[in-house]
């Protein structure tokens, strides 16, 4: 991968924060001060202008970089450290691949901070979770599938961020890997069922930036241990190459 310099560009561990949860001062606070690169605020459902604007506000208070998934032009909150546009490569139609996103722009092109913005292709790959519901993805996809939507993202496209998302299951790492093969210069996230070290670790040597959830909300003890995992298993892949 060739890295161009970008918002996100030296971003290893990320917390994706759900504007449409609760979560408490107190382990906002944890996370926030968890020595992760990021906060990543996006959601699948529920929302909006208002609830994103008082989770960024919230994360403002710390020093941690906040970046926005625009998924709706409603939500759009002015203030992110920068925005990724999503992009689902195996939706069925045209509405969540490109139908949405030029009505968005359409109406709000010209208030777009293009210089941190990045498009994101997704390839959602967990059959059960809520984005695959709403998108109608496609899941099962060979790995000369997968191969050829990275192929596709990276080469045909140049979208400078490929995420392989499994939210709710931790993914096939295989996969994972075999998508990363095809990339020249995208970013690899890679999100979906971290709930331990291991699988932090695991997920951080098939992919670039690992994504952590869900288990923020259910177990926050093992959320924060997702950090140092990351953050070791990079240092030892720095140390072999
Ligand atoms: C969700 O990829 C992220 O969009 C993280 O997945 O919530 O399963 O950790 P989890």
């Amino acid at each position: 991968m060739i890295a161009f310099p970008s918002f996100y560009s030296s971003w290893r561990h990320v917390f994706k924060l759900d504007p449409d949860r609760e979560i408490s001062d107190e382990a906002l606070d944890r996370i926030c001060l968890s020595g992760t690169d990021a906060i990543l605020v996006g959601g699948s459902s529920g929302v909006t202008y208002d609830n994103t604007v008082e989770l960024l506000s919230r994360v403002r208070r710390y020093e941690v970089p906040c970046a926005c998934e625009l998924t709706d032009a409603a939500s759009a909150v002015p203030g992110f450290d920068g925005y990724f546009v999503p992009m689902v490569l195996n939706a069925p139609g045209r509405d969540w691949l490109v139908g949405r996103q030029v009505e968005a722009l359409a109406d709000y092109g010209h208030l777009m901070p293009w210089e941190s913005v990045a498009g994101e292709a997704y390839l959602v790959l967990n059959p059960d979770c809520t984005a695959a519901r709403v998108t109608e993805a496609t899941t099962d996809l060979s790995p000369s599938q997968v191969a050829a939507y990275a192929q596709l993202a990276d080469k045909l496209w140049r979208v400078p961020v490929l995420y392989v998302e499994y939210s709710g299951t931790f993914g096939d790492m295989a996969l994972v890997r075999r998508a990363r093969q095809e990339l020249r210069q995208a970013q690899l996230f890679y999100g979906g069922g971290i709930r331990t070290p291991e699988q932090a670790a695991q997920a951080a040597e098939a992919a670039d930036t690992v994504v952590v959830g869900n288990v923020v909300y259910d177990d926050l003890k093992a959320a924060l241990s997702t950090v140092e995992a990351v953050r070791q298993r990079v240092k030892e892949q720095d140390h072999v190459f």
